[in-house]
């Protein structure tokens, strides 16, 4: 056959569909690229489906598990499942052994008639599952028990024959930074993270087969006082954990020869100190390259004078394979620009408020000691300003070795962070360089998997300062700020912006973590702490301890992740179970509340315009949205008893609420945003109440000239009760409003993340009171669920959850010309932008394999629909489900679409 024809068939083959290779990619296993320590017995796999077809369904999947990279030494195959499932597809093999590789392969069968080929191989380690299986003894330095210095532990071990794998598995009382042959192990950062420590300890995992040598090697550790005994909560403690600070180590080498060795921390380890003198999270850390160990981890190093450590016996029942993201490096900022400000200090501008800290190379001898301190703002005069950070000091000291070097050296701190934009410059002798001074963001290492643009550019930088904000504050928890004494997991700040949280980036793992900890911390009454890990007491309060319900629903909805549901509900239930025991005749109005926290409260408040919400109708708001997720939760689980229970004090709930907080004519006791907004999204009014409570909201925003006076808990909800009951036009005002108290104002004065206060910069430029003026707090950003959700209209069904089946709904309006997010889900892009010219809107979808969407499209009476270039009832793919007045509800599925609609 001459050459042409066959490519000419080759083409027509790969023309029909069903003939196109159907491939798997983006294999995971517990939502993790080949991870190495797992401790799950029955870990879940995820793949998704590559095709270019539109409609592609999987009807069928096969896994097959060995325990050979060459599929040799099957363990378990799953045999042909009829499912659509691809994501979080549970392991039900033989039981799965302690510290063993298995490798995985799946192919699936489709909608179409094909079969893909079987997977590349994809693999997970299992971790240390049982206490025995540590040999490791835990291991403190002998004579630096309370010193302030941070110890190096080491020892030497000899590799003589080929080697096969090697895994060293790692945690500490601390902080620990391991180090093999003068190598780095890894690149995580503040290892093993926070947990509550005495009841969770992770531990990570890390293959180091490429840094060990034949002959001696030597292994080691850095410690650090991190959150377990070093300075923590505002109250400023140490030792909340303990008083010393230890290491647990245990590297296991296999060889090929089929032996293997296990060189574990205990009494042949020996201890010193370094360079790394003082390290704290809130005061920054003092490095002294005069005292440095060169070479301390190297097999050669002579540490005959280093103390012999001592063992101790801690518990291991506690420790736990990492479930979450570390934290690693991130995006580096050059310094933008070197100020010299009217007190004469050289302070350097990175141009972004950002976490993590600065490398400094020192050329020469530039400085005996430099002093970097950090801040966020400068302030009114352009001075740099550190009161907000209150009792943080937040410096870095350098200090370079020996005298008249000319070689450069490299600074960077270990075991502390800093929330800053800006550096102060001391003691360097001379103009400062600014090229010397790299700025490094560290964050837990969460898939980035959402962004959101518009055609305006405040809209955009707000939706830069909300990643930002997520990025400085999910650093292995989440915390309310990054700079100041506190740095704490609040719990509030947590649920409101968990479902922002899960557009920006893959938080799935991130919160499974931490809710494991908000259930480890849970009072026996069933309360939920203000912090988690909790380390300030046991007070709870209505919109944090409903962290406890509402995050696991928003990862379930965001990942359809059933386990978190199943794990957490105990946890859901008990804290369900405590707001019923507070309330009397189904009414919760006792106790401590933080209420709506930081709502609008003008100084000096003559006119009463303060949105003061009562803290009591609040609570009860919250008492039903919990007991309402409680039901979801149990109706995912099969748990119909609890269905029926809680569904009868719901109704309880609600009476109770309309008897206490709601006139006859349904005026609410507090005329917020705040109480109009819970009390329509937590569905607590009848039918027949509704809609003039939505008019009173209506009325009350434009007395306040279209601005918003919502505090922490009526924010998130404010826009989607607008845009629900038809007031698209005011969230879109609400949104675009760049006066103050809006999400705009902090946008127009330079903001780079989002604050922790509407007017944290007054407009005259003074700052609001020091003593709580953070300028990396995420909780405001909850606005970005809204534009995710609404503007480009990218949402997920409760009986279809993770985007399997999505809603796609965009709202065109506020102005803009276009607007659109893509978005990575467990199935792939999911993407919706629209733009509109002249009379045209145009819609250009993505919808990934092995999903299907409800796409709302906008069609004017008279309109025409054409799906690229086609008229839509022309199309044969897509299916209209309804038409209503204004708009068309299609069914797709998977595929590329391009609606153009005319008016
Ligand atoms: C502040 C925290 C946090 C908030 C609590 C009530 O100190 O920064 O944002 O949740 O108070």
């Amino acid at each position: 056959m001459q050459r042409h024809t066959c490519l000419a068939i080759a083409l027509l083959v790969c023309s029909l569909p069903s003939f196109c290779q159907l491939t798997l990619r983006h294999l995971q296993t517990e939502n993790l690229a080949n991870p190495l320590c797992i401790d799950s017995k029955s870990p879940r796999f995820s793949w998704q489906l590559q095709s270019p077809d539109r409609n592609e369904m999987q009807t069928a999947y096969e896994i097959r598990v060995s325990s050979r990279p060459d599929g040799k030494d099957r363990v378990w195959t799953s045999g042909k499942v009829d499912s659509a499932a691809s994501v979080h597809v549970e392991y039900s093999g033989p039981e799965l052994q302690s510290g063993k590789r298995y490798f995985w392969q799946v192919r699936v069968w489709d909608n179409k008639g094909r079969v893909s080929p079987w997977s590349e191989h994809a693999w997970w380690q299992m971790g240390l599952l049982r206490p025995q299986d540590w040999k490791a003894r835990w291991i403190r330095p002998a004579d630096t028990a309370g010193d302030a210095a941070n110890p190096l532990l080491r020892t030497r071990f000899t590799v003589s024959r080929p080697i096969a794998s090697a895994t060293v598995y790692i945690t500490a009382h601390g902080l620990y930074e391991a180090t093999l042959n003068g190598q780095r192990v890894g690149d995580t950062y503040l290892t093993p993270g926070w947990t509550s420590y005495n009841k969770r300890l992770q531990y990570q995992a890390y293959e180091i087969s490429g840094l060990l040598h034949n002959g001696p090697n030597a292994i080691g550790a850095m410690l650090g006082n991190g959150w377990y005994r070093g300075v923590i909560g505002f109250t400023n403690n140490r030792n909340v954990y303990g008083h010393d600070v230890s290491l647990l180590l245990q590297l296991v080498i296999r060889y090929k020869d089929g032996r293997s060795d296990t060189i574990a921390t205990g009494p042949d380890w020996r201890s010193s100190t370094g360079e790394v003198r003082t390290a704290e999270i809130y005061n920054g850390e003092r490095i002294d390259h005069r005292l440095a160990k060169s070479g301390w981890s190297l097999p050669e190093y002579d540490d005959s004078h280093w103390a012999i450590v001592q063992t101790e016996d801690f518990p291991l029942n506690n420790l736990l394979a990492t479930i979450n993201e570390p934290i690693r490096k991130h995006e580096t900022f050059p310094a933008l620009r070197l100020i010299t400000t009217p007190k004469g200090e050289q302070v350097i501008d990175f141009g972004q408020n950002l976490v993590g800290w600065v490398v400094v190379r020192l050329k020469g001898h530039p400085a005996d000691s430099i002093l970097l301190s950090h801040a966020e703002v400068l302030d009114k005069a352009g001075n740099f300003y550190t009161d907000n950070l209150r009792a943080a000091k937040a410096e870095d000291t350098y200090i370079p070795g020996g005298q008249g070097n000319s070689d450069t050296e490299v600074f960077e701190p270990h075991f502390t962070f800093h929330g800053f934009r800006y550096v102060r410059v001391e003691g360097w002798k001379g103009p400062v360089d600014i090229s010397d001074f790299t700025a490094v963001a560290l964050y837990s290492d969460m898939p980035k998997t959402g962004s959101f643009t518009s055609s305006d550019p405040l809209i955009n930088q707000l939706q830069h300062n909300i990643q930002w904000g997520q990025q400085g504050n999910f650093l292995d928890v989440p915390t309310d700020c990054p700079q100041r004494d506190e740095r704490l997991g609040w719990t509030g700040d947590a649920q409101v912006f968990s479902r922002t949280a899960a557009f920006n980036r893959g938080v799935e793992n991130f919160f499974a973590k931490w809710l494991k900890d908000v259930a480890a911390d849970q009072l026996p009454s069933g309360a939920v702490p203000f912090v988690i890990p909790n380390i300030i007491g046991n007070g709870t309060s209505a919109g944090w301890a409903d962290v406890a319900t509402i995050i696991p629903w928003n990862v379930y909805l965001a990942y359809g992740d059933e386990r978190v549901l199943r794990d957490q509900y105990p946890s859901m239930k008990a804290w369900v179970e405590y707001m019923r025991g507070q309330a009397k005749d189904d009414l919760w109005n006792t106790g401590f509340h933080f209420g709506d926290w930081l709502f609008y409260r003008p100084f000096d408040d003559n006119d009463g315009r303060s949105a003061v919400t009562d803290k009591y109708l609040i609570a009860q708001c919250f008492y039903a949205h919990s007991t309402q997720l409680l039901i979801n939760a149990a109706d995912v689980l099969g748990k119909k008893d609890d269905i029926a229970a809680y569904s009868a004090l719901l109704g309880k709930i609600k009476t109770a609420f309309l008897r206490e907080y709601v006139t006859p004519s349904g005026r609410l006791v507090s005329g917020t945003q705040t109480a109009y907004t819970l009390a329509l999204e937590f569905d607590m009014l009848p039918e027949t109440l509704r809609n003039q409570a939505v008019d009173r909201l209506v009325k009350n925003i434009q007395d306040y000239n279209y601005h918003l006076t919502t505090g922490f808990l009526g924010t998130p909800y404010l826009c989607h009760v607008l845009s629900d009951f038809g007031y698209i036009s005011v969230a879109y005002r609400l949104l675009m409003q760049d006066t103050y108290p809006s999400w705009l104002y902090p946008v127009k004065m330079g903001a780079t993340t989002i604050w922790e206060r509407w007017d944290g910069v007054k407009p005259d430029s003074t700052f609001q009171t020091p003593g709580m003026n953070s300028f990396n707090h995420y909780a405001y950003g909850a606005i970005g669920d809204w534009m995710y959700r609404v503007i480009a209209g990218l949402d997920t069904y409760a009986a279809d959850p993770g985007y399997h089946h999505s809603r796609i709904d965009p709202h065109p309006g506020g102005g803009l010309t276009e607007a659109g997010a893509d978005l990575q889900t467990g199935y792939g892009l999911l993407s919706s932008h629209w733009r509109i010219a002249a009379d045209t809107l145009c819609m250009d979808l993505v919808i990934p394999a092995n999903t299907s969407s409800s796409v709302y499209i906008p069609a004017p009476d008279g309109g025409l629909i054409t799906e690229s270039n086609h008229p839509l009832a022309t199309v044969h793919e897509i299916t209209v489900e309804n038409v209503g007045r204004g708009f068309v509800v299609a069914r797709l599925g998977s595929g590329e679409y391009h609606f153009r609609i005319s008016r």
